[in-house]
Parts: C-alpha cells; sequence; structure tokens
C-alpha cells in the first residue's frame, strides 16, 4: 500500500513539474515562437537519444549483478546440461545483438539528426545490404532451430530403453501424490470415478487389476541417484504443470489423460546441498530467516536445500503452495525407504479389516506435504 502512494505521489510530482515548466515557455517572450524543430532542439534529442542507450545498458549491468545469483543452479538430470546450453547459447546470441543493434541504432539517431538544409539521402533498394541482413538471421536462426528440435526430440523421447523405474505424479488441487509401480514395476489401472475416500483409495485405482496391488502410494518422492525415472502424469480436476526446475523438467497434467516426462537424476540430494550455488542461496536466505527470527516473525526456522515439484499452472487460491518434497539418495538408501512402505493392496486389505482407522491414514497423509 505504502508503494502504491509512493508512486502515485511521484507521478503526481511529476504532472506536477511537466505543467509547471509548460507555464512557464508560455510565460516566456521568446524570438522565434515556431512549433517546428529547429538545430538546437535536434540537438538536445540526439543527446538524449545518447542517455536512453546509457540507461538501457546500465539497467542490463545492474540487473545482471544484482539478479543474476536468482538463476538456477547447475541441472540436475542427465539431459539438463543439453538443454541449458542451449539456453546460454540462444541468450548470448541474443544479448550480442541486441547490444551492438541498439548502439548502432542510437548512435546513427545522433549522428543524423535533423539540421537546417540537410537533406535526406535516399535510395529505393540495396541488393547487397538486404542479402546480408536477410541471409544472416536465416542461417543463425534456422542453426537454433535445428538444434533445438534435436535437443527437444532428445528430451522428449519417453521410451522403456535402460530399466526405468515407472512413477506415477497425480496432481489435484492443491496437492501432490506420487505412486510407484510396485515389484512388476507396471502401473495398475486408475480412473477417477473408482477413488473411494472410504477406502482410502485416494487415487481411484482399480482393486481388481492385478497390477494394482503392489502400487506404492506416497507424498514424498524418493528416486535413486543415476536411474532413469519415466513419469506418467494424471489430474484429478483443471490443468496443473508438474514442474521439477532442478532437472529442467515440466510437463502439464491434464483431466482425463496421461502424459509422460523422462529423466535421469545424476546429484543426490546431499551433493546438490555442497553445490557452491545452491549453498550460496541457503546461506542468503537463512540470513534474512535469522533476522526474522530476531524479531519474532513467522517463516524464521533455518532452511536447508531439497528438490522441489512444484505446480506451474495457476489452478486455483493455493496454487502457490502446491508442492511435493523430491529426494534423489543412493540405490541403496532408496531401496530401504520403498522397502518400509506400504503397498495399496496391504493397505485395501488394512481397510477391509477396519476402515475406520484408514480414513484418519489419509487425512494424515494429505496433511502432511
Ligand atoms: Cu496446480
Amino acid at each position: 500500500m505504502t508503494t502504491l502512494l509512493t508512486l502515485v505521489v511521484l507521478a503526481l510530482v511529476a504532472i506536477a513539474i511537466w505543467q509547471m515548466t509548460k507555464i512557464f515557455e508560455l510565460s516566456q517572450l521568446k524570438a522565434e515562437n515556431s512549433q517546428i524543430a529547429n538545430d538546437s532542439d535536434n540537438k538536445t534529442n540526439g543527446y538524449l537519444l545518447f542517455a536512453f542507450l546509457i540507461f538501457i545498458y546500465g539497467i542490463t549491468i545492474f540487473s545482471f549483478w544484482n539478479y543474476g545469483k536468482y538463476l538456477l543452479p547447475e541441472a540436475a538430470s542427465e539431459h539438463g546440461s543439453d538443454y541449458d546450453s542451449l539456453m546460454l547459447v540462444s541468450m548470448v546470441i541474443i544479448f550480442i545483438v541486441q547490444t551492438l543493434t541498439q548502439a548502432l541504432l542510437h548512435y546513427f539517431g545522433y549522428k543524423y539528426r535533423g539540421v537546417k538544409g540537410r537533406k535526406a539521402l535516399f535510395f529505393a533498394d540495396n541488393d547487397r545490404l538486404e542479402f546480408i541482413w536477410t541471409i544472416i538471421p536465416v542461417i543463425v536462426l534456422a542453426g537454433l532451430i535445428l538444434w533445438g528440435l534435436y535437443t527437444w526430440t532428445n528430451i522428449m523421447d519417453v521410451n522403456d530403453e535402460d530399466d526405468p523405474i515407472v512413477v506415477e505424479l497425480y496432481a489435484q488441487q492443491f496437492n501432490w501424490t506420487a505412486r510407484y509401480a510396485g515389484d512388476d514395476n507396471v502401473l495398475g489401472k486408475a480412473n477417477v470415478r473408482m477413488i473411494d475416500i472410504n477406502k482410502a483409495n485416494v487415487l481411484g485405482l482399480d482393486e481388481s487389476d492385478t497390477y494394482a496391488a503392489d502400487d506404492i502410494i506416497v507424498k514424498e518422492l524418493h528416486l535413486p541417484v543415476g536411474r532413469k525415472v519415466n513419469f506418467k502424469m494424471r489430474s484429478q480436476d483443471v490443468l496443473h504443470s508438474a514442474y521439477m526446475p532442478h532437472f529442467r523438467a515440466q510437463m502439464n497434467c491434464v483431466p482425463g489423460m496421461i502424459t509422460e516426462f523422462s529423466f535421469t537424476p545424476i546429484y543426490t540430494t546431499e551433493e546438490m546441498r555442497q553445490n557452491p550455488d545452491v549453498a550460496a542461496k541457503v546461506k542468503r536466505t537463512n540470513e534474512i530467516r535469522a533476522e526474522r527470527a530476531a524479531k519474532g516473525e513467522d517463516n524464521s526456522d533455518p532452511w536447508e536445500f531439497d528438490y522441489v515439484l512444484l505446480c506451474n499452472k495457476i489452478c486455483g487460491k493455493s496454487h502457490y503452495n502446491m508442492q511435493m518434497k523430491i529426494i534423489v539418495e543412493t540405490q541403496e538408501e532408496y531401496d530401504a525407504w520403498i522397502a518400509e512402505q506400504k503397498t495399496f493392496g496391504q493397505n485395501m486389505g488394512q481397510a477391509d479389516a477396519g476402515s475406520a482407522n484408514d480414513f484418519g491414514k489419509l487425512e494424515t497423509a494429505t496433511a502432511s506435504h
């Protein structure tokens, strides 16, 4: 609110100054009172062009310096570095071209400013010039597009090679649930119409499907490092988007269909915490949190880095908080964790024995994320 008021005041002050200059100008008895720009007006505008050029260069350097630290750290998936190099090369090319063309544009604006008696040189076309400024972008863009298509095809190629683990990511307003395919590595059939809250069948698994019995439903995603994961996404209600920024992965979750994404994590959570960029970010955040703690404010507990699965589609009022923790660990740690989890079949068996308890369990599961 204070910011808004400050902005309004600043705008009003600017308008007041502008009006006062106008009054001041009107009160001056000028020898030449023409609306047509004269040499000195043109010169002023020429210098203003330079001032604007310095402004845009300045703000670019300022942004790099100040906000560069908010970029994502090194990619934690196998395909991530391909994605990052494509992004980096595209940005570097755009940046160089932008820097040069802005300088030329403003310099020529100044150099050929209006001068009394000067006539503009005019020619209808120049084949060589047009050839140059067509062929260079064609080559550069064709190169970027072909490289982009090649990278895209590689990243989006979801196949069963290299023995991937199959994991379902289930989106609903406003939380995520993960389902492992179990020992058979095949996900059982599921449909929102088969959701049965009384039996804790939260994902609508088909109880008669033999593949479903060993499926494991969890609220925290554990992945073994170096093993390919094939994700199958579903949504219960509206469009969501499974976004795992550290793995450079994102896929929409669409009600009524299954979408897919596949990647191989290459750093464990522990290893990623040692990454200098991640460590610096944790340090910065915890400094802010320590300040908050000193003032007795909320959100002041020390923070530790974890991979996250976020929702990247504005799906409703609590969209901002729709996330699930991802833990990448060694194969042994993963095996130990998955062995502790109950299968869908075990949970259903229990539900048949005494259904009252399982409803409570579901509630804790949903609230724990
Ligand atoms: Cu969402």
